[in-house]
């Protein structure tokens, strides 16, 4: 009888921490095992920009980043050669800004992150906010770190297909050690 009691205390036990699990997992907006299916995660390519990176501002851009529920699945900081550049923001090659958006984007180090969470690429766009940092709404990164047009603290891939370029991108220049 004393056995039975044990084992039954046992079970209880066991079956409310994996209730308080899911509780928790869901007061902190995290995916959990609720009998429901798990959320799948997506994968997205960011960077710091140079004058968020000298200015000492990229502890703060990372934790903001944490806090908004990604992951920091990998990071590297980087010299961007010219033509690595002007590979990478080769859509904009001909417009009246890329030559100043190549002389600025190597103009220092920069800090190249692969973010993840369910929805990432669209999650992340939003949280950097739109190019122009006076446009953007008060919560956004450019918002809060961005200064002009140009000098707007992050990137962001615009879309999946982009993220993959980019993520690919991102392990040609962690092993490309200049
Ligand atoms: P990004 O590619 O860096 O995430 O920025 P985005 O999608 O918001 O903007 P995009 O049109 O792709 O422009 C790339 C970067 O070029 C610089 N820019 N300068 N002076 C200008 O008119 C101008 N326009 C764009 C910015 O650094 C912009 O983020
Ligand atoms: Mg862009």
């Amino acid at each position: 009888m004393k056995n039975s009691t044990s084992i039954f205390s046992i079970l209880i036990l066991m079956a409310t921490l994996a209730f308080s699990n899911d509780i928790s997992a869901q007061a902190n907006g995290l995916p959990c095992a609720c009998g429901k299916k798990p959320l799948a995660t997506e994968k997205t390519f960011a960077m710091i920009k140079p004058e968020a990176v000298k200015a000492g501002k990229s502890g703060d851009i990372i934790r903001y980043i944490e806090l908004n529920g990604f992951t920091i699945q990998d990071m590297t900081k980087k010299n961007f050669g010219k033509q690595d550049a002007e590979q990478f923001y080769k859509e904009h090659k001909g417009k009246p800004f890329f030559n100043d958006l190549v002389t600025y984007v190597t103009s220092g180090p920069v800090i190249l992150l692969i973010l993840e969470k369910e929805n990432a690429v669209a999650d992340w766009r939003k949280l950097m906010g739109p190019t122009d940092p006076k446009k953007s709404e008060v919560g956004t990164i450019r918002k809060m770190f961005g200064t002009s047009m140009q000098e707007n603290a992050v990137h962001g891939s615009a879309n999946p297909e982009d993220a993959k370029n980019e993520l690919a991108f991102f392990s040609t220049q962690k092993t490309n050690v200049a």
